[in-house]
């Protein structure tokens, strides 16, 4: 499994198996994995209304123009098919989600068709509290094939760029809700 090596050491900051257990993934020998770690400083309840909506990720994926359910009532199962914004080297990508845990704050999906260079990719995020209940630390790992012509670093680099991106929008989103 890989990506758990992307959080920090156990020496200094243990993760918790609750944690590293989502973030565990079987990585074939052209797949790379990676894992984005993003603090909010707001509610973990508020930060998961967001992020638990599969039907609507672009509430904070700014990547996404539009997003159409094809199947399914946001339940494990459930395809949408989301369109993105010019200038990307993609137009669509049809996805299926496949976790939605309302109790751990776990959602999952994965890539089964589209236009774009990164098949099979699947994501797993999860949302932590922090110790004063305050903040959330939320946890985005992937795997995804490396494409044809590229090398696993490069493809690291354009996908950990596009989940930051998310992230730091999530979190602004999150922070400034109105109480
Ligand atoms: O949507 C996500 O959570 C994460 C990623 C990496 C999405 C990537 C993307 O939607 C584009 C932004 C269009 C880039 C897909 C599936 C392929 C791309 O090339």
């Amino acid at each position: 499994g890989c990506a758990t090596n992307m959080l920090p050491p156990t020496t200094t900051s243990p993760v918790p198996d609750s944690v590293a257990r989502y973030h565990t993934h079987p990585v074939g020998p052209d797949q790379c994995c990676s894992a984005v770690i993003q603090h909010i400083t707001a509610p973990i309840s508020d930060v998961w209304y967001v992020v638990r909506r599969f039907d609507n990720p672009q509430a904070y994926k700014h990547f996404v123009k539009s997003c159409h359910v094809i199947v399914g009532n946001g339940d494990v199962g459930t395809l949408r098919e989301i369109h993105v914004i010019s200038g990307l080297p993609a137009a669509r990508s049809t996805e299926r989600l496949e976790i939605l845990d309302d109790e751990q704050h776990v959602i999952s999906f994965s890539v089964v068709d589209g236009d774009h260079r990164l098949a099979n990719y699947r994501s797993v995020t999860t949302l932590h509290p922090t110790p004063d209940g305050d903040g959330t630390v939320i946890v985005e790992s992937y795997v995804v094939d490396i494409p044809p012509g590229n090398t696993k670093e490069e493809t690291c680099v354009f996908v950990d760029t596009i989940v930051k991106c998310n992230l730091q929008s999530l979190a602004q989103i999150a922070e400034n809700k109105p109480q």
